[in-house]
């Protein structure tokens, strides 16, 4: 912002007025120039030799105005008595802009505040017109547009990417019926089991009342104060404990709309269903000291990284896919499905891909768009309904209530980010923000005055006609929700070693942030329920002396059928789509083997940035100058899915000595990657202590690189870190 420096005397504004009659010859930075110029031309006409250099080179700019539509001579002063006087109360211009800056916020989610959406598209593949009268699932080919949004669930707005914790996968479908939200995460299970608990467990997983940290971490005492009284987390603390927590980009994630829902065909007939997604890039994770450093890398890593996607046009996709089910089925699986603390294992009902989303657009402004989509599960279409999930229950009032407080309105379905692209009336009206013109005397139904006013439709919107269960009234837990432990243990032996020995080693982490011994024992006592191996590792890397007693269950665990598709690593594809190569250079680096290395990361599908100590890029062997997409200080192999090292040996010999150059191949190793290097490059590996395996090899041989960056090198993980 430029400000007129006050009590600027004379002598010296003539002096500023002639240094920016110097700067315009000298073509001066334009800030500088500015601000200079506007200072010194102040007097009471600012209009003149400053406003061309407003101008950028070619623009046809309309003119500024108030909110009013009143044209702006003057943007940089303010009105006041004397050039060196008071400001006047006069001054409706300054008013107008001050005011509106001092409301520009609005109160950002008490949960999924940080978020990252994108625009595209759904198209549905397979028809369940058997089971369903929402068009948006019955017409094969059909393009639906829909609004995406990503979020972590614990950090405020500005809190970072990368933290341990759930992702939001909302989705707005704006189909010709009404807008559909498919409010989901990307786990499939939660914490709790009744929308009464809600509150308390995002109490107490945000940063704790009194001192106000931390953000966005699980890892301390309230939130495990809190699970430790409430077994039937157990379940989802597994989930959340593995890498599914730390994913390594938006676009590699899976999505669930975790409750049964209902499909209702023409007949009124209902099926139950769930949804998932499941991304075309397969899963991928991070491993969580990536993941640590990524937080200070770039606290917008994968807003980052999805931006970056769908600029270089490389959409990310999922596939929808559907658990269909009846009542029949239902009454017979060894869990209630309406409990939100199980899932329905693939073995048991697979899954029917149906169709595909496709994000091809990035918003044209983060507030009006990622900021103010307001998404509500209650938003349903003739065909779907509701199942009796007490949690989803609780989720259709929590939605509205929270949009009326955070944009303020009940017309909030007008802005253009949640308004249904179909025609919608009815005679709801008024309040504040009203921006529709309703015409005639008719707001009212039945009436008889306008033939034009809308009217209840046979293809509207019915709910399922089931009969309600026998049973009383009452605040109660039923029975068939009570065993908290067997699907907890059904997803640690599902995993696989490598991934198990994450979970232990996430739950050593998280429990030696806790300072609370009683907490931390309590945890462990539960762990006994799911897999006594678990708990004793966990018990050793806290440093317990004996296993703490196992709590009373209400059911005793089950040994469930393992159930490969829970895993990540049995869901990793091996491929370099999608993916992002870090190429360090320096002057003298070999101008053959970076291009040979380019084409054949480009050919596998992935982006290569070239980093290098200047970011002006360096003077390649042919004598070529190359540029760089990140200086090396700023940019480290956690930004990057594999790196190679190409240097001559002088750079290579300087850079060793060099602190984050040494650091961008050992946290590369660290972290799992691929790395490939040059001789010049053996220098840094040497410096950082790194042996050759067979994820590290020769920077001439693109191939065995490309090979081994399609993965990560799990194998080596022993080497380089104690887990639990
Ligand atoms: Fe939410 N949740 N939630 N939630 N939730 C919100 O609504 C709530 C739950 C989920 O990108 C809030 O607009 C209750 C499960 C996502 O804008 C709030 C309960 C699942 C998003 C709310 C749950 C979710 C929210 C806060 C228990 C996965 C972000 C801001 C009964 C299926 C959507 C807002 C976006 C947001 C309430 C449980 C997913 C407070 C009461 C289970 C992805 O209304």
């Amino acid at each position: 912002m430029q400000h007129r420096p006050v009590g600027v005397d004379r002598p010296l504004l003539i002096l500023l007025r002639s240094f920016a009659m110097a700067s315009k010859k000298t073509a001066t930075p334009r800030s500088t120039t500015r601000s200079t110029t506007r200072t010194g031309g102040a007097t009471r006409d600012s209009r003149g030799q400053g406003d061309e250099l407003h101008q950028p080179a070619g623009g046809k700019h309309p003119p500024l105005t108030t909110n009013q539509g009143l044209p702006l001579s003057d943007n940089q002063n303010s009105l006041h008595a004397t050039p060196r006087g008071p400001g006047l109360l006069e001054d409706f211009i300054l008013r107008e802009k001050i005011t509106h800056f001092d409301h520009e916020r609005i109160p950002e989610r008490i949960v999924h505040a940080r978020g990252s959406g994108a625009h595209g598209y759904f198209e549905l593949s397979k028809s369940l017109a058997r089971y369903t009268t929402a068009r948006i699932l019955t017409e094969v080919g059909e393009r639906t547009p829909l609004f995406c949004r990503f979020s972590t669930v614990a950090g405020g707005a500005g809190s970072i990417d990368t933290p341990r914790d759930v992702r939001g996968f909302a989705v707005k479908f704006y189909t010709q019926q009404g807008n559909w939200d498919l409010v989901g995460n990307n786990i499939p299970v939660f914490f709790i089991q009744d929308a009464m608990k809600f509150p308390d467990v995002v109490h107490s997983v945000k940063m704790e009342p009194d001192r106000g940290f931390p953000q966005a971490a699980s890892a301390h005492d309230t939130f495990w104060d809190f699970i430790s009284l409430t077994p039937e987390a157990m379940h989802m603390i597994m989930w959340a404990m593995s890498d599914r927590a730390i994913p390594r980009s938006l676009r590699m994630i899976e999505g669930f709309g975790v409750h049964s829902f209902r499909l209702l065909n023409a007949k009124g007939a209902s099926t139950f269903v769930k949804f998932h997604w499941r991304p075309k890039l397969g899963l991928q994770s991070a491993v969580w000291d990536e993941a640590c450093k990524l937080a200070g890398a770039d606290p917008d890593f994968h807003r980052r990284d999805l931006f970056e996607a769908i600029e270089n046009g490389d959409y990310p996709e999922w596939e929808l896919a559907v658990q269909l089910f009846t009542q029949e089925q239902a009454d017979a699986f060894p869990f209630d499905h309406l409990d939100a603390t199980k899932l329905i294992p693939e073995e048991l009902v697979p899954l029917t891909v149906i169709g595909r989303m496709v994000l091809d657009r990035w918003p044209d402004n983060f507030f009006a768009e990622t900021e103010q989509v307001a998404f509500c599960p209650s938003h349903v279409v003739p065909g779907i309904d509701f199942s009796n999930d007490p949690l989803l229950q609780g989720r259709l009032f929590s939605y509205l209530d929270t949009q009326l407080s955070r944009l303020g309105s009940p017309n909030f379905h007008q802005l253009p980010i949640n308004a249904p692209k179909c025609p919608f009336a009815n005679l709801q009206r008024d309040g504040h923000m009203q921006m529709r013109v309703p015409r005639g005397r008719v707001n009212y139904e039945p009436s008889s005055l306008d033939p034009q006013s809308p009217r209840e439709t046979p293809a509207g919107f019915r709910s399922a006609s089931v009969p309600a269960d026998d049973g009383a009234k009452g605040r109660v837990r039923p029975e068939s929700f009570a065993d908290h432990y067997s699907q907890a243990r059904q997803f640690y032996r599902s995993q696989t070693p490598y991934e198990q020995a994450h979970i232990a080693s996430a739950l050593v982490f998280e429990l030696s942030k806790v300072g609370t011994a009683h907490v931390r024992e309590a945890i462990v006592g539960h762990l006994r329920h799911i897999d006594s191996a678990l708990a004793r590792r966990v018990a050793d890397g806290l440093g317990l002396a004996a296993l703490p007693a196992a709590p009373p269950a209400a059911v005793a665990a089950k040994d469930l059928p393992v159930s490969p598709p829970l895993q990540i690593i049995g869901k990793m594809k091996s491929t370099l789509q999608g993916r992002c190569v870090g190429l360090l250079i320096d002057d003298g680096s070999d101008a053959g083997t970076v291009r040979a290395l380019r084409k054949a990361v480009e050919a596998a599908g992935a982006r290569v940035k070239i980093v290098a100590p200047r970011i002006g890029g360096a003077k390649l062997s042919d004598g070529k100058p190359q540029t760089a997409d990140g200086q090396l200080a700023g940019t480290p192999s956690v930004v990057f899915d594999a790196v190679a090292v190409v240097l001559a040996d002088k750079a290579g010999k300087r850079l060793a000595k060099e602190g984050a150059a040494i650091d961008f191949v050992r946290d590369a190793y660290g972290h799992l990657k691929a790395i490939a290097v040059d001789q010049g490059g053996q220098w840094l590996l040497d410096a950082g202590g790194i042996e050759r395996d067979e994820g590290v090899v020769d920077a001439s041989d693109a191939r065995s690189f490309v090979a081994a960056a399609k993965g990560r090198l799990w194998e080596r993980e022993a080497k380089v870190r104690t887990l639990a």
